[in-house]
Order: structure tokens, then sequence, then C-alpha cells
């Protein structure tokens, strides 16, 4: 039974691990080391993987995100917010390692000052738009979103931003830019795991153009009304609640307009486990795994009950009609 614990999930495959060959390997030799009596070592090896990292630092205040209620119907939830040692010392930030705990023990060494967004492609007002311009670009606003991940867990967290559709509107798109490419920073000097063929690097992750546009799309520069941890994607990052985690991409660094649907990091790792839409769907097992519940992080007791996840995440009143008539079973 406890060899399940891997296939819970709490890890992303990278590409090592994709094949059916790499997971069978993996499972013998658990096998052979429990039989050999090192279970108990192995098991210690795979929580810590899992753990979060321990009493996270909290980077202040910025006056900028003192974030207003958002105006935005649906933007937040009542539910119980993740406690923030949680929210930033359990992390999936690849550039910084693959255990849960690495972002926080190793993103300090990202510089996020200066900051540079380009904005690119098919878009009438190009260019490079520094982080103060995008800081006063639109009012800040407070946003309590469930975030979950496809691993099978989520959160809820208070976040600082304002809609990417704010952004959009001011750099006016050209009538054929169809998707939105975002693109995150990949610097082998500050990033350890660039260096590595975990991904291919740059992340970079995309969105449809109403999807885009839709006002629950969120650039975020805060959280718990603070700056953006580092390991959460500072100094600006996305966030899409009723997609999949991963869609919503860390320490962006050029958003580009295009026609044609772009490609993804994930989707290019593991084209049968992550489609481009990744709309969070009970209903659209992950090849190895079910997404019908999820682990409430901060409820994670060994015994604590799972959630059921809902369709789009809980938003679907507010997303549902971007996908109507669309079979999401092929667009998954
Ligand atoms: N650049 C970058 N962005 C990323 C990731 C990553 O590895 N690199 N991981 C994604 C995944 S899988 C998830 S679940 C969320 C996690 O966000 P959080 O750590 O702030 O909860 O970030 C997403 N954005
Ligand atoms: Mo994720």
């Amino acid at each position: 039974m406890l060899i399940k614990t891997r296939d819970d999930g709490f890890v992303h495959p990278f590409p090592s691990e994709i094949t059916p060959a790499g997971v069978y390997q993996q499972r013998r030799e658990l096998l052979r080391l429990m039989a050999g009596g090192a279970a108990g070592a192995v098991l210690a090896g795979w929580a810590a993987r899992d753990a979060r990292a321990s009493q996270v630092p909290r980077p202040g205040k910025l006056a900028a995100l003192s974030g207003r209620v958002s105006p935005v119907a649906g933007a937040s939830t009542d539910e119980k917010l993740t406690d923030y040692q949680d929210a930033s010392g359990y992390n999936n930030f690849y550039e910084f390692g693959m255990d849960k705990g690495d972002p926080a023990r190793n993103a300090h060494t990202l510089p996020t000052s200066p900051w540079t967004v380009s904005v690119e492609g098919l878009v009438k007002k190009p260019g490079n738009y520094t982080l103060e311009d995008l800081l006063k670009l639109a009012p800040m606003e407070e946003r309590i979103y469930r975030l979950r991940c496809v691993e099978g867990w989520s959160m809820v967290i208070p976040w600082v931003g304002y809609s990417v559709a704010e952004l959009i509107k001011k750099v006016e798109p050209l009538g054929n830019a169809k998707y939105v490419e975002f693109v995150t920073l990949a610097d082998k000097k500050t990033m350890p795991y660039v260096s590595s063929r975990v991904l291919l690097w740059p992340y970079t992750e995309g969105l449809r153009m109403d999807e885009a546009m839709h006002p629950l799309s969120l650039l975020a520069f805060g959280m718990y009304g603070e700056v953006l941890p580092k390991q959460n994607g500072a100094p600006l990052r996305l966030v899409v609640p009723w997609k999949y985690g991963f869609k919503s991409g860390k320490s962006l660094v050029k958003i580009r307009f295009v026609e044609k649907q772009p490609a993804t990091a994930w989707n290019i790792a593991a084209p049968q486990e992550y489609g481009f839409y990744s709309n969070v769907n009970p209903n659209v097992a992950h090849p190895r795994w079910s997404q019908a519940t999820e682990r409430r992080i901060g409820e994670d007791g060994l015994f604590a009950k799972k959630r059921k996840t809902l369709m789009f995440n809980g938003y679907e009143a507010q997303v549902g009609q971007l996908y109507a008539g669309m079979d999401l079973k092929k667009y998954y």
C-alpha cells in the first residue's frame, strides 16, 4: 500500500520518469529496498521530497500592494486561507528544484529588481515594460483563489494583482492575435535546475485570447498583502484559478501575442498527460491517477478526508461559457 504514495502524486513526472519502463524500474527498486529492510530510509526519502520547507521568511509589505477588494464577480472564496508557511514553503518551481521545499530553500538567488517584461508579437504597443510600469498600470485587488495542482493537492491563497486583461487592453493586440504565450525566466546563473533537462526551458505557458481576457485571469504581484515570495513567482506571475496550477507561470519575462496555439512546457514534456487547456476537470483522469478528489494542504493529516474536485475548480459559473460546445475530453 505504501508504494501507492508515489502514485497518489505530488510529483509531476520528468522525462526519465514518463515512460512506463521508468515507472516500473522505480517500483522494482522500491520493492527491492523494502525487501532488504531499507524501507524506512526510502520512505523517509519520499516524505522529505514531499515536505515543505520550514519557517519561510516573509518578504514584507509594499505600499502598492494594499489591494482593494476585487469588484470582479466571484473573485474571492470565503474558504479558510492556507497557512502562509504552507503557501510559501510547499511549492512547484522546477527551476529551483523538484522537492516541494526546494523553491523556498533555493529561490533567494533570484534577482527580482530591476525586472522588465517584454511584450511582443501581434500587438500595437510592443515594448519593454518595467516592473514599476506594471505595478501602476491598474489598481491592485485582492482575490482569494483556490489553486489546484494537477498532482492532487490544493490551497486557498489571497493574491494581490489585477486582471491580465488590464495589460492586454493597454498593449492593444491585433485582430489576428488568437493566443497569448507567457514565457518565464530561465537563468542558469540563478536557477540551478535550468541546467538540467527536467523541462525544456524557459518554462512557457499559453492561453487562448478569451481565456487571457477573462477577468479572473490574474497578473499577481503579491500574496497575503505582501510582495510575492520568490518561490511563488516574484516579481510577477500568472494565476488562472480554473486551470491546473501549472498553467500559472511564475516570474514572467515575456508576453507574446500569436496567431497559432503556442507550445507549452508541460505539453512538450508529456503530451499525453498535459494538454493545452488543462482545465480542472474531475471527469478527465490524469493517465496515471484520478482527478476526482484533492487534498487541501493544511488538512493533510494521514487520515484527513480528501475533497471532491469541482469542475473548473469551482469557477464553472464564471468560465463555463468559454468552453461551450467543446469536447473537454478531447481538449483536456
Ligand atoms: N516558472 C514556473 N512556473 C510554475 C511552475 C514551475 O515549475 N516553473 N510550476 C507550476 C505548478 S505545477 C504549480 S502547481 C504552481 C504552484 O504555485 P505556488 O507554488 O505558488 O503554489 O506554479 C506553476 N508555475
Ligand atoms: Mo502543479
